[in-house]
């Protein structure tokens, strides 16, 4: 009895003591320590990280210094972020709808746009890989920003007035390209091919004979107005190219200007067959040492279709192969083993091309090049008859870096940053003369390790005639173990790199978990001047007044025929008309104006059951056409929380059998 009941004892002291831990520990995990010092032991934080921590934190209330334009990748929209914290601001959607925006799910400015020219029934996503911003004398001007869909061959037109997506082209004759890149003063938009595709595009059976006779990439010049905002295509033109997979591109600059340049690879123009037993892409396409830098004089080019020295074929003006080279537009230089990336220094003097399976940078001195071309230093031509530069005339420095460098991108301190995808980490050197004197030139200075597989990366307007120095971007693919699972589909990772000092200085991980973003743009933040809100009853498609939009007193329901018309406001809480009926087989046409001049004053409008949301910030006209075809009474309602009576913000459609 008496050991029993010392046991029970023990047994109740046991579990206080435990108990106590318990709260102990509970304490522990709610009460921070209240001085700073407490707090960076309790959490372990080295002084580097505490310095990070400090140098990214926006306080609330407090904005960014930078703007980055990121890609979204196979989501299709773009992603735009603050820099130093790298919050996510804003997601674009470009290349497929985005129900947010009230983007492709329909108002008829959205779809109008996300259709335009496609022949396909309905591109309902997009592969956007390379934004570029709008620029002036080779800086960025905060106007415009375009994009690529590597997998529709079209490029995009965003207005930075209302972050909003307002025309997109497709390429009437490529199936694929890579990247949108944007000349000096934005005179062009340049779309190159990816993959080469028949010439103009049609059914060709896949010979290797038809590949090589019958296959072409192709360069589009996409002449952008900058009056109007939107892309000329009746002033655009394209170059015919031999079908080796052209890759990323970039404008010359200052030195350059007046010159494009692109990298390919594949110029053994592999076409696959693994299940015949012949060698897949990868291996055919890896077998030569070399492949093609292309030269391109873009200005001369133009001066050729002013001269009408080109074929229309479905409606884009064409310089042929043959006249490219004849007028002297068109020029190879050889480039190690299947390069990737291709960035021109910011005096434009420099062009440096990263070689997936070779370590170097190898860097073209743009002096150079221009000394072959007067000389004719060839080596000889290749299979299109193009001629192509001996690499030892052309080339500046070769400078080794390790392994799968890609993308480049430049700092204010005349270094450069090389992103090495095989090795995971960012490559800083020095770039040659007149940035650095010779004894400082084209040397490694740092390698920083990142999480993983780095594609590209981006510098504060590190791409421009004047680089901003101070931050970069890694943009990896993958995070392997870098965040908490959230299931196989790993989300990307991008990292914040201080570059304003000798060493490079990681500052934070930000998960992205949207799509694969590739290349991003960061710009200064004061170059960049929306609207708050839109002029009173603008057209978002046109950024004009729309004709259909109303004022308060001229709202009204006009019956034409099978055709209803609804003249409608939307404005706290309460739309008129709130009642609208129709009859099964109408054709009911809402215009619909958001009538408040205040900023926190959106609106939405969904019909329910139907494919509709629109969202109408102040001062927007938008137009819904919806065919009544299933008899029924339909509330109509705000999407965006606006006000305390924002659920009674709702009408009914009623479609009578
Ligand atoms: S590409 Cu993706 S990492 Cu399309 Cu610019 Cu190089
Ligand atoms: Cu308007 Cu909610």
């Amino acid at each position: 009895m008496r050991w029993s009941r010392l046991a029970s004892l023990v047994v109740v002291m046991l579990a206080l003591v435990l108990a106590g831990a318990l709260a102990g520990q509970a304490q522990r995990s709610t009460t921070l320590p209240q001085d700073v010092q407490s707090l960076i032991e309790a959490k372990g934080l080295t002084p580097d990280q505490v310095r990070a921590a400090i140098q990214t934190y926006v306080p609330p209330g407090k904005y960014d210094e930078y703007l980055m334009f990121s890609s979204g990748g196979q989501g299709g929209q773009v992603l735009v972020f603050g820099v130093p914290s790298m919050r996510l601001l804003r997601v674009i959607g470009v290349f497929a709808p985005e129900p947010w925006q009230g983007y492709g799910v329909g108002s008829e400015e959205t779809e109008t746009i996300l259709n335009w020219r496609t022949k396909d029934p309905r591109l309902a996503w997009g592969d956007t890989h390379h934004p570029a911003l709008s620029e002036t004398n080779g800086e960025y001007d905060g106007k415009w920003l375009f994009i690529n869909d590597k997998a529709g061959s079209r490029i995009a037109v965003i207005d930075l007035r209302d972050f909003a997506t307002k025309q997109i082209v497709q390429n009437p004759n490529a199936v694929s390209n890579h990247g949108a890149v944007v000349s000096p003063n934005t005179e062009y938009v340049l779309e190159v091919t990816q993959y080469a595709g028949p010439f103009p595009f049609r059914y060709v059976p896949l010979t290797q004979e038809n590949y090589n006779r019958h296959f072409r990439g192709l360069a589009t010049f996409w002449k952008f107005d900058r009056g109007k905002g939107r892309i000329d295509v009746s002033k655009s033109f394209q170059i015919e190219l031999p079908p080796y997979w052209q890759d990323l591109a970039d404008f010359g600059k200052l030195e350059s200007y007046g010159w494009a340049f692109w990298n390919s690879f594949n110029s053994e123009r592999a076409i696959g067959g693994t299940l015949e037993k012949k060698p897949p892409v990868e291996v055919g396409a890896s077998a030569r040492d070399m492949d093609y830098l292309h030269i391109v004089n873009w200005k001369r080019a133009e001066e050729l279709v002013a001269q009408g020295k080109y074929t229309v074929i479905n409606g884009m003006k064409v310089i042929r192969l043959k006249d490219a080279v004849e007028a002297g537009i068109l020029y190879l230089a050889p480039e190690p083993k299947s390069p990737h990336g291709l960035d021109v220094a910011p005096r434009g003097d420099y062009i440096v091309v990263g070689g997936k399976l070779d370590p170097n940078a190898t860097v073209y001195s743009f002096r150079k090049i221009q000394e072959a071309i007067r000389s004719k230093a060839f080596s000889g031509r290749d299979d299109y008859g193009i001629p192509i530069l001996k690499f030892d005339a052309v080339v500046a420095a070769q400078v080794k870096l390790g392994l799968g460098p890609l993308h480049t991108m430049f700092d204010d301190k005349g270094n450069a940053y090389t992103s090495l995808f095989l090795d995971s980490a960012v490559a800083k050197w020095t770039l040659g003369p007149p940035y650095n004197p010779p004894e400082r030139a084209w040397k490694l200075v740092q390698k920083l390790p990142v999480q993983y597989n780095i594609g590209h990366l981006t510098a504060v307007e590190g791409d421009t005639t004047k680089p901003g120095g101070k931050y970069l971007v890694a943009l990896n693919k993958w995070s392997v173990d870098q965040y908490r699972n959230v299931g196989p589909l790993l989300p990307q990772n991008f990292q914040l790199v201080d570059i304003s000092g000798e060493e490079m200085k990681l500052l934070s991980n930000t998960p992205v978990g949207i799509g694969e973003p590739h290349l991003a743009q960061i710009v200064r933040m004061d170059r960049v001047k929306s609207w708050e809100v839109y002029p009173a009853g603008t057209n978002p498609l046109t950024m004009r007044p729309d004709p259909n939009a109303v004022k308060a007193g001229q709202q009204r329901i006009v019956r034409e025929g099978r055709t209803v018309r609804v003249y409608m406001t939307a404005m706290r809480s309460h739309y008129v008309p709130d009642r609208v009926r129709v009859k099964r087989g109408d054709t009911v046409i809402f215009h619909i104006t958001n009538i408040e001049r205040t900023k926190d004053a959106i609106h939405g409008f969904a019909i329910d059951r139907h494919n509709v949301n629109l969202s109408l910030e102040p001062g927007k006209t938008e137009t819904v056409v919806l065919r009544a075809e299933r008899p029924g009474v339909y509330p109509f309602y705000c999407t965006e929380f606006c006000s305390a009576l924002h659920l009674e913000m709702m009408g009914y459609l009623e479609i009578e059998p």
